[in-house]
């Protein structure tokens, strides 16, 4: 088989604990997405490098209830599987179902309402035996004994049909979880991770005769880790998921992070990652070099590997929203409505985008790279807003990107006015941190009446971009024909996962917001706020 290059990560930015697998020629995969909707992205592959997204399991908000989900809350570590014509995707919604199966006849969807299963625990995965008996794993606490749980259930009702079993507590390191079963050669292979999801991440390895153990710990454990692998530039590797190619291969999909430069932070969320796994002749196996990968890879992929996409503008294909957008906690279409005729985004001005519940009137999508750089084009009512001296109703409008890690953590440029104004006060640009429990405006100016490009219907516009590399993101703006201006910046630092004052498992995202409540004469509009021209573009 002949050996082709690829690049690491196959599915760049925050798409994390990845599943995999494989119906003839086609591969299919889905990732974590915590609060964010639509939800467990879907993707077809028939290369195993270059992935598409074809749905989403969560994409009808009464699947889950999410309004209540803090931020890194939500859908946790899905597993596809396929069995005798359907596709079952198992998750935790840990912040209302628990443990629960959604189904499809095709991974294209409309997938199922989720079926709740009593069984505790996390990363639930589901395996399938050759006479069809199907096995039900999550990291779960036994009578007092941590470790991983097992269970015959119906994956359709997701009734339990048997005791739940404590079948494996790992090799001692802290978090055994995201449990993978298989069967390879008769016999029944335990696939777990350990060390938490962070830098001490580790991927372990088990057999037995039988699928409730007792279980042999593979001699070269661990089969993937970086915790000692300092200088490597991709660290954290781990809850992996293992598919055979068809062609005699064996391939690991899992999660791992891009650092910052000589700094254990990252940004851009755990990624997947894609490595061959090399099986030694007593059948362990382990992932990539002795269980240490690159970003620079090859192996005997199904075909050759593309270069990753790095020019994206809102497709609307058939009337559909591009797949890349997402929401906090759900869309709410009084806030956000997607116009199909000239690819606008249009807002109402919703909540401020710091409020931890709730919908907001901001439409994401993820940063996948570190060199890059997201810009809209902004028009807002810059003269039909009431001068309402009394009521102050014009304060904390705010309309503009943002770099989002999550409710506590974004950096933003903006229109915005601010406290109680008259017609006649200028709108202002302005950028603003929230960092933890800390929120500023770093730096404003006032945008000039000249710059403002009025038309006829009072909107008048201004440019965006946000400019990323390792160390900044840089935050600009023209209007009237003038060219760039840096507004503000950011430290990269600021947004990555490892400053967050709570457990957060997410990455940072691009988006258009509108916040505050402006006092409009007259009757308001539905959508008072447009985006045009969205566009994010990666550089080298
Ligand atoms: C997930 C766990 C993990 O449930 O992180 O890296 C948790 N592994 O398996 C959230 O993604």
């Amino acid at each position: 088989m002949k050996t082709l290059p690829y690049r690491n990560p196959v599915v760049p930015g925050f798409h994390p604990d990845p599943s995999v697998c494989r119906v003839g020629p086609d591969f299919y995969l889905v990732v974590s997405s915590f609060e964010f909707f639509p939800g467990l992205p879907v993707f077809h592959s028939t290369n195993l490098v270059n992935w598409e997204p074809i749905s989403f399991a969560w994409h009808r908000e009464s699947q889950f209830d999410m309004a209540g989900a803090g931020a890194s809350r939500g859908l946790f570590a899905p597993t596809i599987r396929f069995h005798a014509g359907e596709f079952f995707i198992t998750v935790t919604d840990v912040s209302g179902t628990g443990n629960c199966i959604l189904r499809s006849g095709t991974p294209y969807g409309p997938w199922s309402d989720p079926v709740p299963v009593a069984q505790g625990g996390i990363d639930p995965s589901l395996f399938f035996d050759d006479d069809g008996t199907a096995f039900f794993c999550t990291n779960a606490e036994v009578d007092g004994t941590t470790g991983i749980a097992l269970s015959v259930i119906n994956p359709v009702t997701g009734a339990l049909r048997s005791p739940v079993r404590h079948i494996c507590a790992g090799t001692g390191g802290r978090w055994p979880e995201a449990p993978h079963l298989y069967k390879f050669d008769g016999l029944y292979y335990l696939m777990l991770a350990e060390g938490g999801t962070e830098y001490g991440h580790m991927e372990t390895l088990f057999r037995s005769e039988s699928p409730w153990g007792p279980y042999t710990p593979c001699p070269t454990n661990p089969v993937l880790s970086h915790r000692d692998a300092v200088s490597n530039p991709v660290q954290c590797t781990g809850h992996a998921d293992i598919v055979d190619d068809g062609a005699g291969n064996l391939w690991a999909v899992f999660l791992g992070v891009r650092t910052l430069p000589g700094v254990l932070l990252h940004n851009l969320g755990r990624e997947t990652f894609l490595s061959p796994v090399v099986q030694d002749a007593a059948g362990w196996f382990s992932i990539g070099n002795g269980g240490i990968v690159g970003l620079e890879m090859e192996g005997p992929l199904p075909g050759e590997a593309r270069p990753h996409t790095r020019d994206w503008k809102p497709s609307y294909i058939e009337g559909k929203r591009d797949p890349h957008w997402c929401f906090v906690r759900g869309f709410d279409a009084s806030l956000i409505h997607f116009d199909c005729t000239d690819a606008a985004v249009r807002l109402a001005f919703g909540p401020d985008i710091s409020t931890p519940s709730g919908l907001y009137a901001l439409a994401l999508r993820r940063q996948e790279g570190f060199l890059c750089e997201f810009s809209a084009r902004v028009e807002f009512p810059a003269r039909i807003y009431a001068a309402d001296e009394n009521s102050g109703k014009n304060s904390g409008v705010r309309a503009g990107l943002t770099a989002y890690y999550n409710d506590s953590y974004h950096y933003d440029i903006f229109v915005y006015r601010d406290g109680v104004c008259g017609t006649n006060d200028p709108w202002r640009l302005g950028v603003s941190k929230r960092i933890h429990d800390m929120e500023a405006v770093v730096a404003s100016v006032d945008l000039p009446e000249s710059l403002l490009q009025v038309g006829g219907s009072g909107l008048a516009a201004v440019d965006f971009r946000i400019r990323s590399d390792t160390e900044w993101y840089v935050f600009e703006w023209k209007a009237g024909g003038t060219g760039w201006a840096e507004l503000g910046r950011g430290k990269t630092a600021g947004l990555c996962t490892e400053g967050t004052y709570h457990m957060s498992f997410t990455g940072v995202l691009f988006g258009v917001f509108a916040s505050g409540s402006l006092n409009f004469f007259g009757s308001e509009p539905d959508y008072p706020v447009s985006f045009s021209d969205c566009a994010y573009t990666e550089r080298d």
